[in-house]
């Protein structure tokens, strides 16, 4: 198990009024609700991922410049389990056939969820979501978990994407589950789930072979899905293996449905080895539908091994900010690839101003690595230059780059983007996200002008402890959720 600022933290916490360093900003009211992970008790295999950590979300809420914050474990069947058993009963990420016999639960894999990778605000209710479960209801005021959630029975996929994306004008949740009726079947089933919470339209699909569809992309006309690498299978699975290993072979490929198109409209797109895991955002001009994303060369996550035995190596597993452009009018199946900046490998925690979600859009966030900058070994400890110590504001349309430095004893989670009003202009807002200070082992929480991020943040917000892994986390102003 991990020691220092990775340790295990296994509690739950609510913190009133916490310090804070700085001046909130006013009429910064709501919430930054974020999940991660955590070891309940510790993993079976030394060498499993972080994403089969127990799920946990936390919460920031802020009141008129006051920050309360609230951590919960989300109570998938697996942590009661566990929790009853007082040990590690699950085995390696997404194999119920590495699980203890007790919880084997091959027809049934949802039931091993562990719910620790992104929330979702939708139709007055607060979703925390794994992509290999149904969504999990969450209380918004207490974080207690509700349960799974199906949509009135009319959502049959056995899985839910931890990115679904809002239609800012529609205020559909366009979503899909991938392994949508079991472990390894090649279905994925999308959805529009109207303003008011209701399925509105499912659409089955089959994917050209079973992969990791992790994140994905809407336009105001069609949805775009990456299969790229990961592979899996039930041999693979019935060994005992980790869930997903990377074929160097396997094309990247690019399904992309129109809104309104039946199964049979859908158009694969194909291409050399490439990793998509997030996406910035997509736009449909004309015949054309372009993407933006931080995207890798080849494997992105070392836990996830080679098919072929290759080592994993940091150097060419680095993402890099690009574009790819789609003909819906060409005869074959190729699509044009830039790379908008060569020289800057980023954290593929890639964010955009959501209120223009599949529209075209000037400004991406997110953070990475700047070696030039200092790094305060003596009081934060040898991290070797892995820190992720700044946030990137990148104009898409000029191709430069702002940046926000963290400080040097302070490596940064997910960035997310706060509008400064509803009706404020593109990127005239605030850029927050949680900090892990090394050297005084606490988790702070960060807020700074995304006009100005080279003058710092204007606000702090100080835990007295270390939190535990953050995934991905979203800012919901109170008209979007009653948080209490
Ligand atoms: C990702 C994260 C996951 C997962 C699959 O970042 C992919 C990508 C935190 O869990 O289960
Ligand atoms: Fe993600």
């Amino acid at each position: 198990m991990a020691r220092g600022f990775f340790a295990p933290q296994r509690f739950e916490a609510d913190v009133y009024d916490c310090e804070v360093v700085g001046t909130i900003p006013q009429g910064l009211n709501g919430a930054f609700v974020r999940v991660g992970g955590d070891w309940a008790y510790p993993a079976r295999h030394a060498d499993d991922s972080i994403f089969n950590q127990d799920g946990y979300i936390s919460r920031f809420r802020f009141r008129d410049g006051r920050v309360d914050y609230k951590g919960r474990w989300v109570r998938t069947p697996r942590f009661l389990n566990n929790a009853k058993a007082g040990r590690q009963l699950y085995g390696y990420y997404r194999n119920p056939y590495d699980c203890d016999p007790s919880v084997r639960n091959v027809d049934r894999p949802y039931l091993n969820t562990v719910i620790n990778t992104a929330v979702e605000a939708h139709a007055g209710m607060l979703f925390a979501l794994k992509e290999d479960s149904r969504p999990y209801r969450m209380d918004p005021v207490t974080l207690e978990t509700l349960g799974p959630w199906d949509f009135g029975g009319k959502y049959s996929s056995q899985t839910f994407t931890a990115h679904p994306k809002i239609d800012p004008e529609t205020g559909e949740l366009l979503t899909f589950g991938f392994e949508a009726t079991g472990l390894a079947s090649d279905d994925l089933f999308f959805y529009v789930i109207d303003k008011a919470g209701q399925v509105s339209r499912e659409v089955k699909l089959k994917v050209p072979y079973v992969s990791m569809i992790h994140d994905w992309a809407i336009t105001r006309k069609h949805v775009i899905f990456p299969v790229f690498g990961y592979t899996t299978s039930l041999e693979r699975l019935k060994q005992g293996k980790i869930h997903w290993t990377w074929d160097r072979n396997a094309p990247t490929m690019f399904g992309i449905l129109p809104r309104d198109g039946e199964a049979r409209d859908i158009r694969w797109f194909r291409g050399p080895e490439r990793g998509i895991v997030h996406t910035f955002n997509a736009r449909t001009e004309g015949d054309k539908v372009i993407l933006e994303a931080p995207i890798f060369d080849t494997n992105p996550f070392p836990f996830f091994p080679y098919a072929d035995g290759s080592k994993w190596d940091p150097k060419k597993s680095q993402a890099l900010i690009r574009r790819i452009t789609f003909d819906l009018n060409s005869r074959d199946d190729g699509y044009v690839e830039e790379i908008l900046y060569p020289d800057l490998p980023v954290v593929d925690l890639g964010r955009i101003d959501e209120r223009f979600m599949g529209r075209d859009m000037r400004y991406a966030y997110t953070s990475y690595g700047d070696r030039t900058r200092p790094f305060d070994t003596e009081r934060a400890g040898n991290f070797g230059g892995r820190v992720t110590n700044c946030y990137g504001v990148f104009d898409m349309k000029d191709r430069t780059m702002r940046s926000y430095f963290a400080g040097p004893t302070h490596s940064l989670a997910e960035v997310t983007f706060v509008p400064r009003r509803p009706d404020a202009e593109e990127g005239d807002g605030w850029l927050i996200g949680t900090a892990n200070n090394y050297a005084d082992m606490c988790t702070e929480l960060v807020i700074a002008d995304a006009q100005r991020p080279e003058e710092g943040d204007v606000a702090r917000v100080i835990l007295p402890f270390r939190s535990n892994v953050q995934v991905h986390g979203r800012w919901y102003p109170d008209s979007a959720l009653d948080f209490g």
